[in-house]
């Protein structure tokens, strides 16, 4: 394994290695030669995808972001008592407000111990161990560059009482049969006396989640339709992005939404670093994120097959959105 690179109190394990980068070609390779076209979400997410993805938390349409952001700030130091929380574990390093409301929480209990970033980019762990060092006296951070969903076992022994956050909705991400799988896996890494923290989207009125992913400023569409701009650079592809509009909505059986891309017209696509070519008929679609939306029995069904009990469920007075505190059954 690679080196540790020590800053005071701040250590950074590296655990990528040659062939991590090949993901982009072999989802795209596996999802476009199969009868239903699809993508997986995490390619949504280059630095153009990632400000268009902030730029969608600020939306009036898009409600998870603010709700979650409520629900953590009113319910922070009930969740720090209850799990007597020292150490925070942040599965992919993003969020660093929501991750503050915790910190802040854990400071102000006087039992803030240890920070515990994982994430897929390098410069991300090493920007927020920095910026929460410096901002938190005394607080030691065992950085982890990989990716949360193959990496885990490489986190440290926990510090103490471990608070798992996985926030935002994205375990929504995952297909049933997979979402359970990681769901066991963080059971895994909580140890004794560790909760998992989830946020999840609740089932509502399909127009509000609807409203959400179709918003009138078109920058969802923006957002779905740089998936193509990504392939075209990344695989030296040739998709016509104009040929192509957004479609989201809300399948009321599967209970998610699904964002695709619409062909417009027929299209065959060349990908030069796959020495593959593509065919699109009029109309055909390529489906490129499921956001699982739940309601408290699926919520406690999925924590219970993956070994997990619901301890607490905190929502917001409409009951949009939910953050549920669990631990190993
Ligand atoms: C980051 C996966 C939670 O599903 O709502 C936002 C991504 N996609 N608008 C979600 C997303 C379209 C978001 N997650």
């Amino acid at each position: 394994m690679m080196e540790p690179i020590l800053e005071g109190a701040v250590e950074v394990h590296s655990y990528l290695g040659p062939g991590d980068e090949r993901t982009l070609a072999d989802d795209v390779l596996d999802g476009l030669t199969r009868p239903l076209k699809e993508l997986p979400p995490k390619h949504l997410y280059d630095a153009r995808g990632s400000q268009l993805f902030d730029a969608i938390c600020e939306l009036p349409e898009y409600y998870p972001t603010r709700t979650e952001r409520l629900i953590l700030e009113t319910h922070a130091d009930d969740i720090v008592a209850r799990t007597g929380a020292v150490e925070l574990v942040e599965l992919g390093s993003g969020s660093a407000t929501k991750t503050r409301v915790l910190l802040d929480a854990m400071a102000a209990a006087g039992t803030l111990g240890r920070y515990v970033p994982v994430d897929v980019s390098a410069t991300t762990v090493h920007s927020v161990a920095e910026l929460f060092c410096d901002e938190y006296r005394g607080l030691s951070v065992y950085g982890v560059v990989g990716d949360f969903e193959r990496h885990l076992a490489h986190l440290p022994p926990p510090a103490g009482p471990r608070l798992v956050p996985f926030l935002g909705g994205t375990i929504g991400n995952f297909p049933p049969g997979s979402r359970r799988r990681f769901l066991r896996g963080l059971g895994k890494v909580l140890g004794s006396g560790g909760h998992l923290l989830l946020g999840t989207d609740l089932v509502k009125d399909p127009r509000v989640i609807e409203a959400a992913y179709n918003d009138s400023a078109g920058v969802t569409a923006q957002f779905n339709l740089n998936l193509l701009h990504v392939i075209n650079r990344e695989l030296g592809a040739n998709f016509d992005v104009d040929a192509f509009e957004h479609v989201a909505f809300f399948d009321r059986q599967r209970e998610w939404i699904e964002m695709r891309l619409l062909a417009t017209e027929p299209q065959r696509v060349r990908l030069e670093a796959l020495d593959l070519e593509v065919e699109f008929a009029a109309r055909e679609e390529l489906r490129t994120e499921i956001s699982a939306k739940f309601t408290i029995e699926r919520l406690r069904g999925d924590l219970a097959a993956a070994g997990l009990d619901l301890v607490e469920l905190y929502t917001d007075p409409d009951e949009l959105f939910a953050v549920s505190l669990a631990r190993c059954a």
